[in-house]
């Protein structure tokens, strides 16, 4: 019967596995370094790259962000300094416009193309923007060292950031619960930077 001889396929395989687990390890290192070859050209045509100069409310200049598009996420490098020790919320927001004057609200709510709920513990969630918080050191100064697997610099993307009116990334004078809708209770917003797609070669 087909189902008996399926059923034990599995373990088989899981079974030759084991045994050959060199050789089957050999060939799948000569695949990727067959296929990396092949695809590097490719890859760092495609490989998106972006940035940001972070503002504090009075309008100064207090940081800046490097976003990397990778396989397994936008690894988010950067440092913000200025900032009041201890944890902070940090998210992209829906607007790149970082209007200090207004409290920086002008750059809208977070980032939430799926429509979900705020935080990366709520079961209604998360937002797209929605990140881990950030901490800041005795000096006042973060250090971004983040990937979001949830954001992308690739065109087509469900959580493409570079849509018709940009997106910003704010850091929050509180830290974020990841739990309550629509801001985690993360406070004012401290800092902001417009992302800039890198456009150059
Ligand atoms: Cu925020
Ligand atoms: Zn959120």
């Amino acid at each position: 019967m087909g189902s008996l001889e399926r059923q034990p396929e599995s373990i088989v395989s899981r079974q030759a596995l084991t045994y050959s687990k060199d050789t089957h390890m050999h060939k799948f290192s000569l695949a990727a370094v067959l296929i990396l070859g092949s695809s590097l050209p490719v890859l760092a045509q495609d490989a998106g790259t972006a940035t940001g100069t972070f503002m504090n409310a009075d309008g100064m200049e207090v940081g800046n962000l490097t976003l990397t598009q990778s396989d397994g996420g936008v690894l988010i490098t950067g440092t913000i300094a200025g900032v009041a020790p201890g944890q902070h919320g940090i998210h992209f927001h829906q607007i790149g416009d970082c209007d200090g004057t207004t409290g920086f609200e002008s750059a809208g709510p977070h980032f939430n193309p799926t429509g979900h709920k705020h935080g990366l513990e709520n079961p209604e969630g998360p937002h797209l923007g929605d990140l881990p918080t950030v901490e800041s050191n005795d000096e006042g100064n973060v250090t971004l060292d983040l990937t979001s697997g949830q954001i992308s610099l690739t065109e087509g993307d469900e959580g493409y950031i570079f849509d018709e009116d940009g997106t910003a990334l704010v850091l929050h004078a509180d830290p974020d619960d990841q739990i309550t809708d629509p801001s985690g209770n993360s406070g004012d917003r401290i800092a902001c930077a417009v992302i800039e797609a890198d456009t150059s070669p």
